[in-house]
């Protein structure tokens, strides 16, 4: 599938943030998206849609250890078809509705691990984000891989 997004330049930030293995679970930020590609932050491996939960999901390699270890996904408001008949994605939502990472290490997010966050007002990481559980009420996070 071809993909194609338009985000929001206000999600881009001045500075490159510097990550590195954390000594507690906190959330990192999500790396800044550069000239609205969802790929063109070299810490972004893949970005994909998923038409089922309508969320356009950001892989990330925060350590740049060829893993994915950090995603965010956001609610796709407008999408249209090419000439192609493929889905193109052309309208996503400033902020990410969940995120991922994988604190532990082991290659993959588990809501037993608290590694899943929901940030019902989408609004970026300021602190409001919740850790999501499978028994909580709402859309469960469906990572298209
Ligand atoms: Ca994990
Ligand atoms: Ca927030």
């Amino acid at each position: 599938m071809k993909l194609a997004a338009v985000l929001c330049a206000a999600t881009i930030m001045a500075a490159d943030p510097v990550y590195s293995e954390p000594s507690t679970p906190i959330l990192p930020s999500e790396p800044p998206i550069i000239n609205n590609d969802p790929l063109g932050n070299p810490l972004a491996l893949d970005a994909d849609y998923d038409w089922r939960t309508n969320l356009f999901y950001i892989f990330y390699d925060l350590y740049q250890n060829g893993t994915v270890n950090y995603m965010t996904a956001r609610r796709v408001i407008r999408v249209s078809q090419n000439e192609y008949t493929n889905t193109v994605v052309e309208l996503v939502a400033e902020y990410p509705l969940f995120y991922w990472f994988d604190i532990n290490g082991d290659g993959r997010f588990r809501h037993e691990d608290n590694e899943i966050w929901v940030d019902p007002e989408e609004d970026g990481i300021n602190g409001n984000e919740v850790q999501y559980h499978l028994q909580d009420q709402g859309i469960i996070p469906n990572m298209p891989r």
